[in-house]
Order: structure tokens, then C-alpha cells, then sequence
């Protein structure tokens, strides 16, 4: 069965006890989508592509010197010196097969060559037996319970049964933070109370996501630091409780990303994707950081796509990656800039 996020829902007879606190009216915000994804992403723009451009749009020779000024900018874009490099060889033989000279003509298979580098979109999809279900990871305060709230809201609101498991007991305040999300969402919250082993925890809500039929099921982790080998530990056994409790569990393992640390993330995220393999990657705070050029080197250097972004901390700042969009919102031209 496959259960369209984004397209409306039938509600199968949910009650709907906590409506989002945050109602939408669907085509204006169409309409602002775009804008609202430009307008976060001003700072990284402001550090990575006016610098570009500042470098294309003045008719410099295509040479060895210009390539490697990009290629600076890239790398203080929080791009990374392995996925610059990997797109600025691309660049390179694009140039070379179409003969270029003229630097303006360089901006065009930049853009390529970072479409090429992300991928196909991957949208998250709730598709497969369900429950469908999600275990959410990352570092401590990465955006995991924010996250999970802004996405129960859009399942809820297409209409499917939505379960969260509280598999953060470390802090006591975890829970409730969750219980807030959750009621806003619209979605069951199951708990096990503070310092419960998260992994039983988390095996007694895939059972509840089955006898109450839910359609997804997702599940909150307590941050950790990819040091710590217990905690990263915990994490599999996680993984694997879910596994034996449902088959094809975890449907999907999120990984979600700070975007305002950078470079750093990545080095964390590989030791997490060696704890639970990937699927996919949530970078939240995209709102306000200039280091958005992580988004680049995510799926170059994870192997997984980036699925959703983060653009702000309300129940609807929560967007699908689509790799064009985020392209043209990074080089859009500053409309202020001109008077
Ligand atoms: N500006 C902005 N803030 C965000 C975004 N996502 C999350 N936040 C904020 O980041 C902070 C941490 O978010 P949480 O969801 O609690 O992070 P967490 O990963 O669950 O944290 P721990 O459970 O403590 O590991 C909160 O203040 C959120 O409001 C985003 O996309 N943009
Ligand atoms: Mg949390």
C-alpha cells in the first residue's frame, strides 16, 4: 500500500483531539514556498553564491586560477575538500567537452554539476506493509524532536494514523516535549516514563502501532555523541528490536543534521550511518546558518539523500527536498541588491 504524504487523505476515522496549532491555507503557501526557502537560505547565499558570481559575471578566462578561486569559495561554504573537489573535476570535464572559455558561461554547469551531485529527489514515502516506521537519530539538540513533530503534523493531516515512541527517556523533560508535539500533531504518543530501556520502549510501541493499525510509527532517540560506543550500541540494538517486532523495520532510519555545524556533521553522521544504516538525512536550521553548503556533500559523502529541510522551528517549516528548488534558491538574484 503506498499512502501518499503530501497528497490529501481520507482521515479513516482518526479523532482528531489536537488540531495543529498552526492552520494552513494550502495555495498561498504554495505561492510563498519558494520565497520563504529563499529567504532562509540568504546567508548561506551570501557567503557561497554572490561570491560565485561575484567571480563568473565578469567575463574572466575559464583557467586553472579561476578554478581554483571557486573551488576556495566552495570549501569555506562548508562544501567540503572531498565533494568540491569531486564537483569541481566535473566541472572541468563539462567545460571541456563544450569547449568553454568565458567564465559567465561557468554558472550553468556549476548548477548542473550540483543537481548531478545530489541526486534524484528522494521524498520521504510511507510505502510497504504498514505500520510504516521511522527511527529518527542524531546528535544532542540536532532538531530530532522538532523534526518528528512537524512531521506527524503532515501524516496526520493526510490522513494517517500516527504513533510516536517516546524512545528518549534520558532527560525528563524529553517526554514532555514530545507529549507537546504530539498533541499539537495530532498523534498517540507512547511512553515507557524516564530512565525506561529505550529498546523496550520502542518494542512495545511497534506492537501498539499494530494492534491499533496505525499507518506510521515514529520513533524519538535521546541525542548522543557519536563517541560514546554504548550509546551508539543502544542504537542498534534499537534498530534490531524494531526489526524483530515488524518485518522491514525500521522502514526508515532519518538521521537528522544541525546545517548550522557544518562540516562537522558529516564526520559525526558516518559513525551513526555505521550504528544504524541510513536511508535518508534531515538538515534542520537551514533558517540562519551560511553553512548550507552541506547539503551538498550529504549524499556524495553519506551515500544517503537528503529527504527533508528544516527552514525554521514552526509545525510547518518543514519542507521535501527537491534538488532544483534548493539550487535556484541558492542562486537567486538579490532583488534588494539593485537600488
Ligand atoms: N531555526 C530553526 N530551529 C530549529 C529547527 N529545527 C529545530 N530547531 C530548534 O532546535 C532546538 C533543538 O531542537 P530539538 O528538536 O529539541 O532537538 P533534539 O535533536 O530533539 O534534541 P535532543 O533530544 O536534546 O538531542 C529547538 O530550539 C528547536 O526549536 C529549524 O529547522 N530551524
Ligand atoms: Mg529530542
Amino acid at each position: 500500500m503506498l499512502r501518499n504524504l503530501f497528497k490529501g487523505g481520507n482521515k479513516k476515522g482518526i479523532e482528531q483531539d489536537a488540531a495543529p496549532e498552526v492552520e494552513q491555507d494550502a495555495a498561498p503557501q504554495k505561492e510563498n514556498w519558494f520565497d520563504r526557502l529563499k529567504s532562509s537560505l540568504t546567508k548561506t547565499r551570501n557567503r557561497f553564491i554572490s561570491q560565485l558570481s561575484g567571480l563568473l559575471r565578469v567575463g574572466r578566462k575559464i583557467d586553472e586560477e579561476l578554478m581554483e578561486e571557486i573551488e576556495e569559495i566552495l570549501i569555506q561554504a562548508d562544501v567540503g575538500v572531498e565533494t568540491t573537489l569531486t564537483l569541481m573535476e566535473n566541472v572541468r570535464e563539462t567545460v571541456k567537452e563544450r569547449g568553454l572559455g568565458d567564465s559567465s558561461e561557468l554558472e550553468t554547469v556549476i548548477k548542473e554539476e550540483i543537481l548531478n551531485l545530489l541526486g534524484e529527489d528522494a521524498p520521504l514515502k510511507l510505502e510497504g506493509e504498514s505500520p510504516y516506521t521511522i527511527l529518527v537519530l542524531g546528535v544532542n539538540g540536532a532538531g530530532k524532536t522538532t523534526t518528528i513533530g512537524k512531521l506527524a503534523s503532515r501524516f496526520n493531516t493526510n490522513g494517517n494514523r500516527v504513533l510516536v515512541a517516546a524512545g528518549d527517556t534520558f532527560r525528563a523533560a524529553a517526554e514532555d516535549q514530545l507529549a507537546i508535539w504530539c498533541e499539537r500533531a495530532g498523534a498517540e504518543l507512547i511512553r515507557g516514563g524516564e530512565k525506561a530501556e529505550p529498546a523496550s520502549v520502542v518494542f512495545d510501541a511497534v506492537h501498539a502501532a499494530k494492534n491499533r493499525e496505525a499507518d506510521v510509527l515514529i520513533v524519538d532517540t535521546a541525542g548522543r555523541l557519536h563517541t560514546k560506543k554504548p550509546l551508539m550500541d543502544e542504537l542498534s540494538k534499537i534498530g534490531r528490536v524494531m526489526g524483530q517486532a515488524h518485518s522491514g523495520a525500521p522502514h526508515e532510519v532519518l538521521l537528522v543534521i544541525d546545517g548550522t555545524v557544518g562540516q562537522n556533521a558529516l564526520m559525526q553522521a558516518k559513525i551513526f550511518n555505521e550504528a544504524v544504516p541510513i536511508t535518508g538525512v534531515a538538515i534542520t536550521k537551514l533558517d540562519g546558518t551560511a553553512k548550507g553548503g552541506i547539503v551538498l556533500a550529504v549524499k556524495a559523502e553519506l551515500g544517503a539523500p537528503v529527504k527533508l529541510i528544516g527552514i525554521g522551528e514552526k509545525l510547518d517549516d518543514l519542507r521535501d527536498f527537491a534538488g532544483t528548488d534548493f539550487v535556484e534558491a541558492l542562486f537567486a538574484v538579490e532583488e534588494t541588491a539593485e537600488t
